[in-house]
């Protein structure tokens, strides 16, 4: 079956969003990989190009300019075929994103990769909360139509290569509208 979607694209976007730690740039590069997608990181391109406002003390983080980064991605998300890796999702044009995957992990399995990493204090508790309260999954659903959004497990290596594959599978058969 093919996959129609909208925006007059050859190919598709995803995005793939999620707490921190959940394994979104990990699954990114290897979508990215596979199926020839550009894998937009967020996070990086925002320090690389100085799109943000300040530094957020309390959650040790950049304060991101929402509209200088849509405006940076514009032409981009235009032609198709990226992959954007962002722990948000509610800032971007709706249309711009044919698959919208939130990736979740089981708490005890993203509170020892977020340790892992070095967050402690208030960053490691409101991340946790995050993933708890399922913020990025309510973003995802009141941002983006239903049939767009899905939610994917990701505690485990074989979650990473089931995820992956689908994901491969779901972009080589992608259809736009028209063609
Ligand atoms: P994010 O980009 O969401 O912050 P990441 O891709 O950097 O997450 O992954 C965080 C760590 O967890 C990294 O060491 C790789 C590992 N990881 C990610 N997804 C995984 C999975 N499904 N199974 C096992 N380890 C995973």
């Amino acid at each position: 079956a093919s996959n129609y979607g909208g925006g007059g694209r050859e190919r598709p976007n995803i995005l793939v969003t999620g707490t921190p730690g959940t394994g979104k740039t990990t699954t990114c590069s290897l979508v990215a990989d596979a199926s020839h997608l550009h894998h937009i990181d967020i996070g990086k391109l925002v320090k690389a190009k100085h799109l943000y406002d300040g530094w957020d003390e309390e959650f040790e983080c950049l304060i991101i300019n929402e509209e200088l980064v849509c405006d940076e991605l514009e032409d981009m998300m235009e032609v198709g075929g990226n992959i954007v890796d962002y722990h948000g999702c509610d800032f971007f044009p709706e249309n711009w994103f044919d698959r919208v995957v939130v990736l979740q992990t089981n708490i005890t399995i993203l509170h020892d990769r977020l340790t892992s990493r070095g967050y402690m204090g208030p960053k490691l508790t409101n991340n946790i909360d995050c993933e708890i309260f399922q913020v990025l999954h309510e973003e995802a659903r009141s941002s983006y139509a239903e049939e767009v959004v899905l939610a994917l497990p990701s505690n485990h290596i074989e979650d990473l290569s089931s995820n992956v594959r689908m994901l491969t599978e779901w972009v080589d058969n992608w259809r736009s509208a028209g063609s």
